[in-house]
């Protein structure tokens, strides 16, 4: 990630008085507001440098409204916004259910929330082997949740039970 998409992640994620702006109740900040906070701020981007991150960034992690004129993180906030979920501390273990054939890939890069806006993770290796057998033989993945969320990796919960992350780097994993 660039130094510009690490800071408006942080500021539209986590932190928006660092640029201060205001993000309203879906997260949505002032284009004009953030570019002109960005700036005051010492991190001064143009509106061309910021369409070309939005529209290249390979996470998708910020968008801009219909309109053009507010732009937000698509996922991953820790502030609270209608996205509805807030970051809490994880079980020290969680399993992630994944089939043999995406092994060498998850082994280069970790897990990755491909389509999705997080990983899917599960406190049980129940869930993770019903979740891996929609695709085959099931191989659980584990997680060390405890030594992410001590490096400062946000997890979250959804009203159904599933844990939830960005995306976990391979030196957490126990890959059997
Ligand atoms: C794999 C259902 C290659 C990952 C279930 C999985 C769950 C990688 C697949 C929810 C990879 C993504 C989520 C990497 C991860 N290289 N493959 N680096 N990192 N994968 O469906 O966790 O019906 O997006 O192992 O109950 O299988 O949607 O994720 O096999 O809770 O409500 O890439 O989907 O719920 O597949 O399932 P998915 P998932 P819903």
């Amino acid at each position: 990630m660039s130094d510009h998409s690490k800071f408006l992640s942080l500021v539209l994620r986590h932190r928006p008085e660092a640029a201060g702006v205001v993000l309203d109740r879906e997260g949505w900040a002032s284009v004009d507001a953030l570019l002109a906070g960005c700036a005051a701020h010492g991190r001064p981007i143009t509106r061309e440098e910021l369409e070309h991150l939005v529209a290249t960034s390979d996470k998708q992690r910020l968008a801009f409204s219909a309109d053009g004129q507010r732009i937000r993180a698509n996922q991953g906030h820790s502030v609270d916004v209608e996205l509805g979920l807030r970051p809490i501390e994880p079980p020290p273990v969680l399993f992630h259910g994944t089939v043999a054939r995406f092994l060498p890939s998850i082994r280069g890069d970790g897990l990755l929330r491909g389509a999705r806006t997080h990983v899917h993770l599960s406190a049980d290796v129940e869930t993770a082997e019903r979740v891996a057998a929609r695709r085959g033989a099931p191989v659980i993945v584990r997680v060390d949740a405890a030594a992410m969320a001590r490096d400062g990796f946000p997890f979250f919960c959804s009203a159904n039970g599933v844990w939830l992350t960005e995306a976990v780097p391979p030196r957490y994993l126990t890959i059997p």
